[in-house]
C-alpha cells in the first residue's frame, strides 16, 4: 500500500494495487528519441501509449515531452518523473500508469534545454499534438502576418512556434552534421504532413533557402491520423484515480477504448516499431485523414454547436435529442459521406454506425463546450472542403450549411451573454457577433468577411444564400427554434 498523501512517482510505482497495469520495461533503461511539441491529453492519452507499449522492445524512443507556452503539464508531471494515469473508460474502467514519457519541458521557461534535444543525434523522431492553430496556416500556407511567425522570423534561434523550433532544430543539425528527424504530425488536419511542410520550407526559406533546400531533400513530414475521444481531466477523475492508485496523480488523463493511428510509412531517420503496438502503417493515408474529419469530427462540431444553443452538456446528451440525433446520422450518410473519397476497402456504412455508437457511449461526458473551442480553426477543415465539394458536384449543401449556422450562433450568443470565447480569432468573431442585428443576409455578409475561415467559399452565391438561410431558419436560436429548424431540416 502506498502512503496517504504520497505522488505517483517512480519510487511509489512498486507499490501500486496490484489490478493497476505500470511499465514492464525497465525506465532507467530507456533514452529519449522522440520530442512532442504539444504535451496536453491527447498526446498522453493517444501517441504516448503506443509508445510505452514498444519500449520494452524498443527502448531507444522514449519521449520528450514539450509545451510551447504553458507549463502546467511540467509542473504536474516533472514531480511525478514523467509517470501520469491513462483512465480508459468503458463498462469497466481501467487504469494504466503510463512510463513513456521520460522529460518533460517547457519551451517559454527553457527553450535553450528544448533546443538542444531537438539537436541531439539520439532524438530521430519529432511529433506534434499543436491543435490547427498551433500550425499558425492561412489561406495560402503559413501565414506570416502571425504575431509568433513575425517574433520567430526575428529571432530564429529563439523561437515560439511549434513552425519555428522544428526548423531550429533542423537547422542546428544541418550546421552540426547530424542527420535530421521525421517530423510527424498527429493533428486534426488533412494532409497535416504536407500542410506542415509546406509551412516550415515557406519558413525556413525566409531564414535561408540553402536550409529550405536541405529541408525539401532531406527531411521526411509524414501524414498521420489520430481518432481517440479525450475528455478533459475534471477534478472527478483526479479523485477516482487517487482513490484507486492510493496515491495523488496531478494529472491523469482519460479516453475511450477505441483508439486508431494511421501514419503514412514515410522516416528520415528510423522510427519505432510502430505497427507492433497496432499502428497502421501505410503509403497513402489521404483517404483516411479526410473519412474522420468529415465523419467524425464534422458531425462533433455539429453536435457541439447545435447542441450548446439547444443547452445540452455532452455528446452523449446531444445524441439523446430527438431532433438533434437523426439529424446528425443524416448529415453522416446523405450530406458527408457521399462526397469522401474514401480509402480501397472502406466500409463507409460500418466506420458511421461506429462513430454514433461512439458518441452515444454514455460512461464517456464528453463536453460539447471543450468541442466548441477553436470553431474558426475547425470549421473550413470539417465543413467547409465537404460543402464546397457537395457545390462543385451540384448536391444539396441546405443540411451542411446548418452546423455552419449553428456555430456563427452560438458566436452571436456567446458575445450577447459576455462568455469569452475560446478561438485565436475571438476578436474579430465576438466584434462580428456584438454587431449583429439578426437579419440573417447583413450578419451573414458580415461574417463572410472574416477570410481566414470563410475565404474559398465566400464568393460562392449558393453558399451565401443557404448559409443565410439556415442562419434564419434558426430563427432567436433557442433550444425549441434549433429542434424546430433540425426538424424542418
Ligand atoms: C473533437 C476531437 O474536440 C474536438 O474538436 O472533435 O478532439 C475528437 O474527439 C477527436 O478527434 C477524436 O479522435
Amino acid at each position: 500500500m502506498t502512503v496517504p498523501g504520497a505522488r505517483l512517482c517512480n519510487t511509489t510505482l512498486d507499490a501500486l494495487p496490484p489490478a493497476i497495469v505500470r511499465p514492464t520495461y525497465d525506465r532507467a533503461g530507456t533514452r529519449i528519441g522522440i520530442v512532442h511539441l504539444g504535451a496536453g491529453a491527447f498526446h498522453r492519452a493517444h501517441q504516448a501509449v503506443y509508445i510505452d507499449d514498444l519500449l520494452a522492445e524498443a527502448p531507444d524512443w522514449a519521449i520528450s515531452a514539450v509545451s510551447l507556452r504553458s507549463s502546467d503539464v511540467r509542473d504536474a508531471l516533472r514531480p511525478q518523473d514523467g509517470l501520469y494515469t491513462l483512465v480508459r473508460i468503458g463498462e469497466q474502467e481501467t487504469l494504466r500508469v503510463i512510463g513513456a514519457i521520460g522529460e518533460l519541458l517547457c519551451a517559454r521557461d527553457e527553450r535553450d534545454a528544448v533546443l538542444a534535444r531537438l539537436a541531439s543525434a539520439q532524438v530521430r523522431l519529432v511529433t506534434l499534438t499543436v491543435t490547427e492553430k498551433g500550425y499558425c496556416l492561412g489561406a495560402d500556407g503559413l501565414d506570416f502576418d502571425h504575431p509568433d511567425i513575425v517574433h520567430d522570423l526575428a529571432a530564429p534561434d529563439a523561437p515560439a512556434s511549434a513552425i519555428g523550433l522544428v526548423v531550429a532544430g533542423l537547422r542546428q543539425r544541418r550546421a552540426r552534421g547530424v542527420a535530421p528527424y521525421t517530423v510527424l504530425s498527429c493533428d486534426n488536419l488533412a494532409d497535416n504532413g504536407g500542410r506542415l511542410r509546406r509551412a516550415a520550407l515557406q519558413y525556413a526559406q525566409r531564414i535561408d533557402p540553402e536550409l529550405a533546400r536541405w529541408i525539401e531533400s532531406e527531411v521526411a513530414f509524414p501524414r498521420s491520423m489520430v481518432d481517440s475521444i479525450t475528455p478533459a481531466t475534471d477534478d472527478a477523475l483526479r479523485e477516482r484515480v487517487a482513490a484507486q492508485l492510493g496515491c495523488t496523480d496531478a494529472w491523469p488523463v482519460q479516453r475511450e477504448p477505441y483508439t486508431q493511428w494511421v501514419v503514412e510509412d514515410r522516416f528520415c531517420n528510423g522510427r519505432p516499431p510502430l505497427e507492433r503496438a497496432g499502428v497502421t502503417l501505410s503509403d497513402d493515408i489521404a483517404g483516411h485523414d479526410r473519412a474522420k474529419l468529415r465523419l467524425l469530427n464534422a458531425p462533433h462540431s455539429a453536435l457541439a454547436y447545435l447542441g450548446a444553443l439547444m443547452h445540452l452538456a455532452t455528446v452523449a446528451d446531444a445524441m439523446r435529442q430527438p431532433t438533434l440525433a437523426p439529424f446528425v446520422e443524416t448529415l453522416m450518410r446523405v450530406d458527408i459521406a457521399p462526397t469522401v473519397a474514401v480509402p480501397a476497402g472502406f466500409d463507409a456504412d460500418a466506420y458511421i454506425d461506429a462513430i454514433l455508437a461512439r458518441f452515444r457511449n454514455p460512461a464517456i461526458r464528453h463536453l460539447l463546450a471543450q468541442i466548441a473551442w477553436d470553431g474558426s480553426q475547425k470549421i473550413p477543415v470539417r465543413l467547409l472542403g465537404t460543402i464546397a465539394d457537395a457545390l462543385a458536384a451540384a448536391r444539396p449543401i441546405e443540411r451542411l450549411c446548418l452546423p455552419v449556422a449553428g456555430w456563427l450562433r452560438y458566436v452571436v450568443r456567446q458575445a450577447q451573454v459576455g462568455v469569452a470565447l475560446v478561438d485565436p480569432l475571438a476578436a474579430v468573431l465576438t466584434s462580428t457577433a456584438a454587431a449583429a442585428s439578426g437579419h440573417a443576409h447583413r450578419d451573414i455578409d458580415a461574417f463572410l468577411a472574416i477570410d481566414a475561415v470563410f475565404a474559398p467559399l465566400s464568393g460562392d452565391a449558393r453558399f451565401v444564400e443557404a448559409l443565410a438561410a439556415a442562419y434564419a431558419a434558426l430563427g432567436n436560436a433557442s433550444p425549441a427554434a434549433v429542434a424546430g429548424a433540425l426538424e424542418r431540416a
